[in-house]
C-alpha cells in the first residue's frame, strides 16, 4: 500500500521508510508457519492467572480500525497500515482481568505465536491506546505473511513485540526469566520506538548500523520460505499475500 501522506510526520529516530511491507522476523522463524491459520482460540496461562482457553477470541468485543506506522528494529518502517481487530485493553478486561488474582497483580505479559516465537511486554504498555489484537490488514483478512489468524499490533514498540500467529498469552507478576529470542541481546524489556530501545546493553543508534545491512537478505529469506511453503501447503492452512 502506498502511503497517502509520506511527509505527514517525521519517522522515529534511526528509521527509514520502506515502500513495501515485507514478511519479516528473526531468521530462525523464516521457515516456521502456523499449523492452523483459521484458529479462533487463545490459551491463557501464567503464574498470575487461572488458566483458560478462549474459544472465540474477538467475539463480544467492539471492533476498531487503526492506522499506524510499523517500525522494525532493523530500521525499516512501513507507513500508514490500516489494522482491524479489538483493543488489547478490551480483551484484557473481558477475558484476563476476571481470571487474575488481585492480590498478585499482573506486571508482565508473554505472547506466544503458533510458530514458537515469543515476546514479552509490560502490561501497562499493552493496555495503552493503539495496541490491538488484529485480524485484518488494509480491509482484508490477515494473510499468513502478516500473522494470520491473529496478531498483536503495538505501534509504539518495535515490530518484534508485535507477535504474529498469536496463540498463547501468559500473565506474570515478575518478568519471566530466560531469553525471549534466540539472540539474547535483542531482549529489550520495553522496546519503545520513541526511545530507540532497540536492544539491551548496546545503544540503539549503534545497532542501526549493525542491522541495516541485514535487511535485504533477511526479507529475501522470509519471502523465499513463504513461497516454498505456499507451494507445498494444503489449501486449508491459510493464504499468503499474492505472490
Ligand atoms: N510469530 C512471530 N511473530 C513475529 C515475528 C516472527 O518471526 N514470528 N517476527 C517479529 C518481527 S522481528 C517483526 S519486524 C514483525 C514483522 O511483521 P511482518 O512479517 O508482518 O512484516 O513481526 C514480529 N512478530
Ligand atoms: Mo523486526
Amino acid at each position: 500500500m502506498t502511503n497517502p501522506h509520506p511527509e505527514a510526520s517525521p519517522l522515529p529516530p534511526g528509521q527509514k521508510a520502506r515502500p513495501d511491507f515485507p514478511r519479516f522476523g528473526l531468521a530462525p522463524y523464516a521457515g516456521r508457519f502456523p499449523h492452523d491459520a483459521t484458529a479462533r482460540t487463545l490459551q491463557l496461562s501464567g503464574g498470575a492467572l487461572t488458566p483458560a482457553v478462549i474459544s472465540s477470541t474477538l467475539q463480544g468485543l467492539e471492533r476498531v480500525e487503526q492506522v499506524s506506522d510499523f517500525h522494525c528494529v532493523t530500521t525499516w518502517s512501513h507507513r500508514a497500515l490500516r489494522w482491524g481487530g479489538v483493543r488489547f485493553s478490551d480483551f484484557y478486561q473481558l477475558h484476563i482481568a476476571p481470571r487474575t488474582d488481585p492480590a498478585l497483580g499482573v506486571r508482565w505479559v508473554v505472547l506466544r505465536g503458533q510458530d514458537g516465537y515469543q515476546s514479552r511486554m509490560l502490561l501497562e504498555d499493552l493496555l495503552a491506546s493503539g495496541v490491538i489484537l488484529a485480524d485484518t490488514l488494509n480491509g482484508r483478512p490477515l494473510s499468513l505473511d502478516h500473522g494470520a489468524p491473529l496478531r498483536l499490533v503495538a505501534p509504539a514498540h518495535y515490530g518484534y513485540k508485535s507477535v504474529k500467529h498469536v496463540s498463547h498469552i501468559e500473565c506474570w507478576q515478575a518478568e519471566p526469566q530466560g531469553p525471549q529470542s534466540p539472540f539474547a541481546f535483542m531482549n529489550h524489556p520495553r522496546g519503545r520506538v520513541a526511545h530507540e530501545e532497540r536492544a539491551q546493553w548496546l545503544p540503539g543508534w549503534l545497532l542501526r548500523h549493525v542491522y541495516r545491512p541485514m535487511i535485504h537478505a533477511n526479507a529475501a529469506r522470509f519471502a523465499r520460505a513463504a513461497a516454498q511453503h505456499a507451494a507445498t501447503k494444503p489449501a486449508t492452512t491459510g493464504d499468503f499475500d499474492a505472490r
